[in-house]
């Protein structure tokens, strides 16, 4: 497998793991796994990445030991994408959401309404079509080895709720780094502008944006509540997050390690779904105390009507896509 950065953008990337590391790498042997991650302290995908590279170490007897980087110290999710496929980090823990363009595939699960809810998508990942997606991803250098959950995002703003898809006519909407995201947008009359998750707080703040999307945690943990104190509960996305390697790390475990970390990564995705469910209901109950206005959507069918168009394009961009949504939707 080649993957080809541009020179430059690839030296930028390796600088920023290097520096980014340099303390910690000064006093750990050379198979310190960097694990990227664009959490705080304590957040579920934190916690179960910290406790994953922990089991690792333990299981292995030290031959994978590492450590988690919080807060995307390491560089903005699309340069994270990058460096597993480059090999410059060893694992990550995020949203599928960003990975379209590295893995046309993988935009399956960022079509608007694609899952049912959230346990419908638990049934799909956990099955053959997360087993799929997991391959296309591995031919591009990145692996699966567990699906962690993302909960349901929905529209937050700054200046009213929104009830119906005109509400978002005219309005500046921030979305993660994906083309479709932006016809998502479009499709209701919005602006979209793809932004890393660390401008979105001071973008909403100035007025470059009237309005974001995320689920109850992420909104929490980011402070946006503060800022964009509308949240409609739209849900019109409901998108996976992984465990994922490096496949270049990866190759590099003896079969038997391979079975050990696999099993730890499993048992974080465990902890990590029971983590999440409780953090959804704490982060929503404390944004509601802390004043946000809050609406549910009588007519949900009204946004995934509008959003329909985004189903064509992406089936036109990659046709590979069509077989995809067909065996998502035959899961029960
Ligand atoms: C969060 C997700 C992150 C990142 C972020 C964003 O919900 O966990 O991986 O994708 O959203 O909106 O950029």
């Amino acid at each position: 497998m080649i993957i080809k950065f541009p020179a430059k953008k690839l030296g930028n990337l390796l600088a920023l793991v290097t520096t980014a590391s340099a303390v910690a790498f000064s006093s750990a042997a050379n198979a310190e796994w960097k694990g990227w991650n664009i959490h705080n302290t304590d957040y579920p995908v934190t916690v179960a990445l910290e406790s994953f590279i922990k089991e690792a170490d333990k299981v292995t007897n030290g031959r994978v030991n590492g450590r988690v980087y919080n807060g995307a110290v390491l560089g903005s999710q699309s340069d994270s994408i990058q460096m597993l496929q480059v090999g410059a980090i060893q694992f990550a823990g995020f949203s599928l959401g960003p990975m379209g363009d590295a893995v046309p595939e993988v935009n399956v699960v960022s079509l608007p309404f694609i899952f049912k809810n959230l346990d419908h998508m638990h049934r799909v990942m956990d099955g053959s079509v997360g087993d799929k997606l997991s391959k296309a991803m591995e031919k591009k250098g990145i692996m699966s080895l567990a699906w962690y959950d993302g909960g349901a995002r929905s529209f937050y703003n700054t200046s009213k709720p929104i009830q119906t898809p005109a509400d978002v006519k005219g309005e500046k909407f921030r979305v993660m780094n994906n083309e479709l995201y932006v016809g998502m947008i479009e499709a209701l009359g919005g602006n979209a502008t793809p932004m890393a998750y660390s401008e979105v707080y001071q973008s909403l703040k100035t007025g470059v944006v009237d309005g974001a999307e995320n689920n109850w945690p992420s909104y929490d943990s980011s402070n946006h509540y503060e800022v964009a104190t509308y949240y409609s509960l739209t849900q019109h996305l409901i998108i996976p997050e992984c465990l994922c390697v490096s496949v270049a790390a990866w190759n590099r475990l003896s079969p038997a390690d391979q079975v050990l970390v696999k099993k730890a990564a499993r048992d974080s995705s465990q902890l990590q779904r029971k983590l999440w469910a409780k953090r959804d209901e704490e982060s929503r109950k404390k944004v509601l105390a802390a004043g946000v206005k809050f609406n549910e959507i009588k007519d949900k069918k009204a946004f995934s009507d509008a959003m329909k168009p985004v189903y064509a394009k992406a089936v036109q961009d990659n046709p590979s896509l069509k077989s995809f949504i067909e065996q998502i939707q035959s899961v029960d």
